[in-house]
């Protein structure tokens, strides 16, 4: 079931293409109240809130929820702070529920802080869907996977492995047998894989970095490749994220860094290659930002790049399947109890589709979508769309 899943997943590639290709021309927006923000009162908005401002991804997660919301004539708001902090995040929260908006759809800096003000919310009426980065399970309607937990930590660590071992990117489906057979001839050191995260308590990263410490528990890596992890926190800032980098690079402990969040992938990137390292770079990062740490076209040699290779998911899908949910949310009754389902209307080249809800840890939640590999055979396609 696992290895059909894993095909399904890696070999959504020619759908996504399709889908994602001519998304591009998109208004992104820039300051704190967003591109599209409605001016004055925020009564009846739905507002999406990201960890902080100036991070793409939450940028084009809310290109995807807002075009969505829009096309069912809703009013929408991009409301994230200045800082990844889980008191920045409250105090605004705590300004938006005052302002009687009709719903929040919220990537979280941290799993405890937000109770408080999570539950003024709920007996305002006002759901929370939380996307990408969990919310409260008593709190939140459900949470919108953008792909299986266990799977991202999997492929990452697959991909970090074979990065070490100078075996480009095998095709779909075929890391985890890649990895088993390359291992099993490797008599060299032990491997160590370094990560840069984003900050210490984000609930996704660490929930990423937990299904890579169980991928490198299986037998297979026993001996070959350290089961620990050297872990650095760059708080989704560019230049915490660069000091952590450079961390890595003055210590020279690890042979490559899995970075799983788009900041910290091209800071690093960044970092590597101006200092000429050894040390490979792997994680979720956007095409746009790591052409310069990338192979370019299929004719090139990957390992001539910082990145050879490294995956993420269509974050523009993933904004607009929050927006279904917390739209069903606030007009149909949707409740995200375990069994629940909502109907998400066609969006750019994705069919209409129903969601079903499923227990994930003490909360609920519906999965958006996979992972997905970028590498040198498919970087042109991809880097001005995502
Ligand atoms: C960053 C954020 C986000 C994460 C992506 C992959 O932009 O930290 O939470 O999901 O990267």
């Amino acid at each position: 079931m696992k290895n059909w899943k894993k095909l399904v997943a890696l070999g959504l590639s020619t759908i996504m293409l399709v889908s994602l290709v001519g998304c591009g021309g998109k208004e992104k927006p820039s300051s704190e109240n967003g591109g599209k923000t409605q001016e004055g009162s925020l009564e009846g908005t739905h507002v999406f809130m990201f960890k902080s401002t100036g991070n793409s991804f939450g940028d084009l997660m809310y290109d995807g929820f807002s075009e969505y919301m829009e096309g069912k004539g809703e009013k929408t708001a991009y409301k994230s702070p200045a800082e990844t902090t889980v008191a920045a995040q409250v105090q605004m929260l705590d300004e938006l529920i005052t302002q009687k908006v009709a719903s929040i759809t919220i990537s979280t800096n941290g799993d405890a802080g937000y109770d408080e003000v999570f539950k003024k919310a709920k007996d305002a009426g006002i759901p929370i869907v939380s996307v990408d980065s969990e919310a409260t399970p008593q709190y939140r309607t459900c949470h919108v996977n953008q792909a299986e937990t266990a799977d991202i930590g999997s492929y990452l660590v697959e991909a970090a492995v074979l990065i070490t071992l100078g075996v480009d990117y095998p095709g779909d489906g075929k890391l985890e047998e890649t990895v088993k057979s390359e291992l099993a001839k490797y008599k060299g050191d032990e491997i160590k894989l370094g990560v840069l995260s984003a900050s210490i308590d984000t609930p996704v990263q660490n929930s990423w970095i937990a299904a890579m410490e169980e991928e490198l528990s299986k037998d297979f890596y026993a001996g070959k490749v350290s089961p620990k992890l050297d872990k650095k926190y760059g708080n989704d800032d560019l230049t915490e994220s660069t000091t952590q980098a450079q961390a890595f690079i003055a210590e020279n402990k690890v042979d490559c860094i899995i970075s799983p969040t788009t900041v910290g992938i091209a800071a690093a990137g960044q970092a590597l290659k101006s200092a000429n390292s050894e040390i490979k770079l792997t994680g979720l990062g956007l095409p746009s930002e790591m052409q310069s740490f990338m192979p370019a076209t299929k004719d090139d040699d990957a390992f001539q790049s910082v990145c050879p290779y490294m995956m993420l998911w269509d974050v523009i899908h993933l904004g607009a399947v929050s927006a279904a949910a917390t739209y069903a949310a606030v007009t149909d009754g949707y409740d995200g109890t375990d069994g629940s389902t909502f109907e998400m209307d066609a969006f750019r080249d994705y069919e209409a589709q129903t969601y079903t809800t499923y227990t994930s840890g003490e909360g609920t939640a519906v999965l958006a979508g996979a992972p997905y590999i970028f590498y040198k055979d498919n970087m042109v396609d991809w880097k001005d769309v995502l």
